[in-house]
Parts: C-alpha cells; sequence; structure tokens
C-alpha cells in the first residue's frame, strides 16, 4: 500500500527533540526524511542520557524512526555545494537551530528561495518575534513561558513542569500541521512559503482553557469549579488547581487500594452530571441523590473536596482496576493512573502499534511510542533510526556525485 506523503522530501535538519518529533511524524507518514548531521558528532542527543556506552541513546533511537543520515559539514565550502543541491532537490526544510543559525550558514530564506522556489521552509524557535526571539530555548522553559506551569500543580505548591513535553512534542507536532498545510496550498500557489512554530505559542496553545479562565476570574472574581472555590481564595491570575478537571465535569484523583506502597494507585473519578444516581448509590449515599445541598451540579460545587473525599472512602477498598470495571459498569467516567511499567506492558497499545518493539544492529531490541496518528491507507512500519552518517554514500550517489568525488569530500572531512 503507497503513503500518504511518499514522494515528499524532507531535508531535516533538526536536532534535539522538537523537530525530530515533526519530521519523524512525516517519515512515518511515508516522506524521504534526510537527517543531515553534523560531521563528527551528529545530533547531539546521540550521545545524551545514554543507557548502554558507545550506543545511540534511547533518546536519539526514539525520536528518529524512518529516516536516512548524512552527515555534512555545511560550513565549509564544499559541504555548502551539497547543502544547495539538497536544497533543490527537497520540497521541505526542516530546522530548529538557535535563532539566526541558519543565515549564519549562508542560508537566508532568500537565498533558499533563490535555489528552490518551491521549497517551504520550516522552524521551531523558542519565541515568535519581540523581545525574546533571540533567546534558545529548552522544553521546561516553554512550559514556563507558555502558562503550563504557573497553572500546574496545588496552589500551596511552587509552579510545575508536566512529564508530558508539550514544548517540544508539542510544538512538532504543530510544525507538522503547518507543513503539510503549506504542501497543500503549494499546489494552488506553486510557491514554498516559511512556517514558524514558537515554543511558546505551542504551549498557550495547548493552554487554551487557562486563558479562558483568565478571563472569567477576571469578570466574576471567582471559578466555581475550581478547588479554590469552597473558600473563595482567588487572586488576580489563574491558579494552580490542583488534580481538578479543566472542563464542565468536576473532577479529582482518588486513592485505591494500596496507595500507602504503590506511588501510582490512584484513579481518576469525574463525578459526571448524568450518572450522579449512579455515584451516590455505589458509595452508600443515596440521600444525596435528592438532598438539595447535592442533587443539582451547582449544589454540588462547594461541597466537591468532601464529595471526592467520601468516594476516595469506597476506593481505597478497591484496587485502580477494580475500581475502573465498576465505575464503568455503570457509564460513570474514570481513568486509572497507568505507570510507565505498566504502560509498556500493555498489550492493547502493542496490538494497535503505538507501543512497538524495534530491533537496532548496535542496542538490539527497545521499546518505543509509534505512530500515535493512524491513517487507513497510510499505515505505519516503524523502521529503526540510522546510525550517524549511514546514509551518506546513498544519497550523495542519488545526489548526482561519483565515488571519487564522494572520496574527496571524505578526506576533506566535509562528510
Ligand atoms: N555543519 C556545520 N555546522 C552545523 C551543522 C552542520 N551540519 N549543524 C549545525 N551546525 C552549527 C549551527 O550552524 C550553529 O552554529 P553557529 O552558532 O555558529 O550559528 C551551531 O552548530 C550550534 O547550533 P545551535 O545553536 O542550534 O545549537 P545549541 O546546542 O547551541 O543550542 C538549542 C541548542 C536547542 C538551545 C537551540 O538550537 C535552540 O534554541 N533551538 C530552537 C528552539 C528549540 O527547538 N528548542 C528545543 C530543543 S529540544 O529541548
Amino acid at each position: 500500500m503507497g503513503k500518504a506523503l511518499e514522494g515528499v522530501r524532507i531535508l531535516d535538519f533538526t536536532h534535539v527533540q522538537s523537530g525530530p518529533t515533526c519530521t519523524q511524524l512525516l517519515a512515518w507518514f511515508g516522506a524521504d526524511v534526510i537527517k543531515v548531521e553534523r560531521a563528527g558528532e551528529g545530533d547531539a542527543t546521540r550521545g545524551q542520557l545514554r543507557d548502554i556506552a558507545g550506543v545511540d541513546s534511547l533518546y536519539f533511537t526514539m525520536l528518529n524512526h524512518n529516516k536516512r543520515s548524512m552527515t555534512l559539514d555545511t560550513k565549509r565550502p564544499d559541504g555548502k555545494k551539497v547543502l544547495e543541491t539538497l536544497i533543490r532537490q527537497c520540497d521541505v526544510l526542516v530546522e530548529n537551530f538557535a535563532p539566526g543559525a541558519l543565515d549564519r550558514m549562508g542560508f537566508s530564506w532568500e537565498r533558499i528561495q533563490e535555489l528552490n522556489p518551491r521549497m517551504i521552509v520550516a522552524s521551531v524557535k523558542g519565541f515568535g518575534p519581540g523581545p525574546y526571539e533571540h533567546c534558545k530555548v529548552y522544553e521546561n522553559v516553554a512550559q514556563c513561558t507558555g502558562g503550563a506551569a504557573a497553572t500546574t500543580g496545588f496552589d500551596d505548591g511552587p509552579p510545575m513542569v508536566s512529564g508530558a513535553q508539550i514544548g517540544d512534542s508539542g510544538s512538532g507536532l504543530h510544525l507538522a500541521l503547518g507543513i503539510v498545510t503549506a504542501l497543500y496550498q503549494r499546489n494552488t500557489t506553486g510557491r514554498g512559503q516559511r512556517v514558524l512554530t514558537a515554543m511558546q505559542d505551542a504551549v498557550l496553545n495547548l493552554c487554551r482553557v487557562k486563558l479562558r479562565d483568565q478571563q472569567r476570574l477576571e469578570r466574576n472574581g471567582v471559578m466555581e469549579e475550581y478547588p479554590q472555590f469552597a473558600e473563595g481564595r482567588f487572586g488576580e491570575s489563574v491558579p494552580r488547581a490542583g488534580n481538578a478537571s479543566g472542563g464542565g465535569q468536576p473532577g479529582w484523583i482518588l486513592k485505591c487500594k494500596g496507595w500507602e506502597s504503590d506511588p501510582n494507585a490512584y484513579i481518576y473519578f469525574i463525578a459526571q452530571a448524568q450518572v450522579w444516581p449512579s455515584v451516590c448509590k455505589l458509595i452508600g449515599r443515596e440521600e444525596w441523590i435528592l438532598d438539595p445541598d447535592y442533587a443539582t451540579p451547582k449544589a454540588r460545587l462547594p461541597r466537591l473536596m468532601a464529595i471526592f473525599a467520601a468516594v476516595e472512602e469506597w476506593s481505597t477498598t478497591l484496587t485502580k482496576f477494580e475500581a475502573m470495571d465498576i465505575l464503568n459498569k455503570y457509564d460513570i467516567p474514570c481513568g486509572p493512573i497507568l505507570s510507565m511499567k505498566e504502560i509498556a506492558e500493555d498489550p492493547s497499545l502493542r496490538a494497535t502499534g503505538t507501543i512497538v518493539e524495534v530491533d537496532h544492529p548496535e542496542r538490539g531490541s527497545y521499546l518505543t511510542v509509534g505512530n500515535p496518528i493512524k491513517l487507513s491507507d497510510s499505515p505505519t512500519e516503524v523502521r529503526r533510526s540510522p546510525l550517524l552518517g549511514e546514509h551518506t554514500d546513498e544519497l550523495l550517489s542519488e545526489l548526482g556525485y561519483s565515488p571519487e568525488q564522494i572520496a574527496m569530500l571524505r578526506e576533506e572531512r566535509v562528510i
């Protein structure tokens, strides 16, 4: 079966996490992704957080599947010539260098346009135009500047970053959408264009509900579904809401059997209005079904923490999976807190290809997260990440370089 992006060639100038997330997705959809890496060292993540000495790290292998790798020193004249050929022959250049690096290399937008007016140039930067546009940015900086850290954690604790890499992988996802959209527009205009995802913007987009809440707070002074509501403690900006639900149905994380020793023996419980009578029956509080203090969602709002405490008395008698089974029988929305170990071993995630076991010539087999986006006519086969420069010769000969020219480039240490 064909692949959705077959025929699209990507010059992948990305490193670390944000850019590689994007180009890995495009590769999974069938694009030919050519990862151009610094001769000698390559993407810095190959050597970071290594679990096996001398072998590409999981950090690298899990972000660079289905790509080809070539080494190239793009600061040397002969390296620049190879890069020019690549630019002429590719559809998209994706990069996430520090601001200005591509210009300093001699490849401004104008120069790239001269070489290939159809080329789409897609970039991840920390910030969009403005006072911080020249700053280097990593994941947690984006979480802090995009509104995530200020709104995550508990009221009486410091701001918190999330384990989900919404700054890096979140930006990569946004950029991938920008690229396929620009490719689509090129069908009618015939022209390339620039695509920019600022990490701050990507995080803020994912924190959209918190900007919603900022305006609600300014208008009304309170937000009834926040844990602060019971005591009326609100300041000028959206507070950290602990484990409260960000939507219209209140929820909280509750202890389950074994919580004293198992850090993940918890369940997320949602007191959905539609199933309130079932909740009351299940936890032995049938009187709450008609009690005016509990009967309506509005009446329950100031009593949410007491309600969750009552449900927790019930949930601590059960394991999280037992609680999940029972709650599901009554259509009560909930979810166990799954540890990474449980997720890694989950047979249904393996069956759908969301968790994949991959074989690597130097490290042996390892687990990775496969393509989370499933296309019925473009199935994803996850192939291992390339070794540094594994495809340099193959790619140069595809670009028209003879074996002698390739040998010369190697001698000059351009590749
Ligand atoms: N040949 C020759 N030189 C190369 C090269 C190649 N193939 N590939 C990269 N280089 C050069 C760059 O041109 C740059 O040189 P100058 O500094 O002289 O312009 C140099 O390598 C370093 O690139 P960099 O500044 O991007 O790398 P860094 O390690 O200093 O910074 C990072 C890393 C991530 C902070 C920075 O790239 C950045 O802010 N990127 C944008 C935001 C982003 O994506 N952050 C997420 C990273 S994941 O947490």
